[in-house]
């Protein structure tokens, strides 16, 4: 069956963005003056719970506090995000988060193939938009047909939600559309729905469970777009019945 579109990931996928994503966690956390620094090392553990409001609130759930103090940090969740959110587009915006190897070229070779283009993240459409303006310009918006992200459902990766909704959008069954990932969370939400995936992982992601995956690469590097539809639906032996039946049919 025919590719129509390649659905991507953002985070990790498009780019390594989680050390932007963790700085910005500190300066939001600086700003309400909680005293919390969430290091490399808390980080790639706290990257466990997808969604950043989601990782927020598991760690105050952690903290040994009282019961009234947690319930103020909890409802702090929501704002701390919008700062932290905030943070995060002055970075990108900056050009400190550069796509990774091989992205911009794929992108447009699938496009120049007649290819859509859809993203499946969980953050939210602000810094989706930031990074593609960043680093694509003007047009990056436009390369995508379809983006899905953040809140628009209610069970984030690894539930398959995200990718089902861009499929939805897209109006395609998942045996036409191929996903790129970064992480075991994203992966499994991609198989879930159906997507066979492409997994290049970071150093955040790499210690994850990737033998779903229908390839696994260090990064996208020169890999083309034909040699990326080969991979993903090589071509099935012909019997010699069937070779027979084509030649006497054509
Ligand atoms: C990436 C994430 C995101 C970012 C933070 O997941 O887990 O939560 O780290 O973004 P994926 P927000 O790449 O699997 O989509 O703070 O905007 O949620
Ligand atoms: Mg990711």
């Amino acid at each position: 069956m025919s590719v129509e579109a390649l659905i991507f990931d953002v985070d990790g996928t498009l780019a390594d963005t989680e050390e932007a994503h963790r700085i910005a966690f500190n300066s939001a956390f600086e700003q309400h003056r909680l005293g919390w620094t969430w290091t490399r090392t808390d980080y790639r553990q706290l990257l466990e719970v997808p969604g950043g409001k989601e990782r927020i609130a598991s760690y105050i759930a952690l903290l040994p506090l009282g019961a009234a103090e947690r319930q103020r940090l909890l409802a702090l969740v929501p704002q701390l995000h919008a700062d932290k959110t905030r943070f995060y587009g002055e970075v990108v915006n900056d050009g400190g988060v550069p796509l990774r190897d091989g992205v911009e070229r794929l992108l447009n070779e699938a496009l120049e193939q007649g290819c859509h283009l859809a993203i499946a993240s969980t953050t939210t459409a602000a810094n989706i938009h930031a990074l593609l303006n960043a680093t694509l310009g003007p047009r990056g918006l436009d390369m995508f047909a379809v983006i899905a992200c953040g809140d628009q459902v209610r069970a984030k990766k690894p539930a398959p939600d995200i990718y089902r909704l861009a499929l939805d959008t897209l109006g395609l069954p998942p045996e036409q559309a191929l996903a790129v990932e970064d992480s075991a969370h994203g992966l499994r939400a991609a198989t879930a729905a159906g997507l066979w995936t492409l997994v290049t992982p970071t150093f955040w992601t790499q210690d994850g469970d990737f033998r779903a995956a229908g390839l696994l690469l260090p990064d996208l590097g020169e890999l083309g777009f034909d040699e990326l539809v080969r991979i993903a639906r090589p071509a099935r032996p012909v019997s010699p019945v069937q070779a027979l039946y084509r030649e006497t049919t054509r």
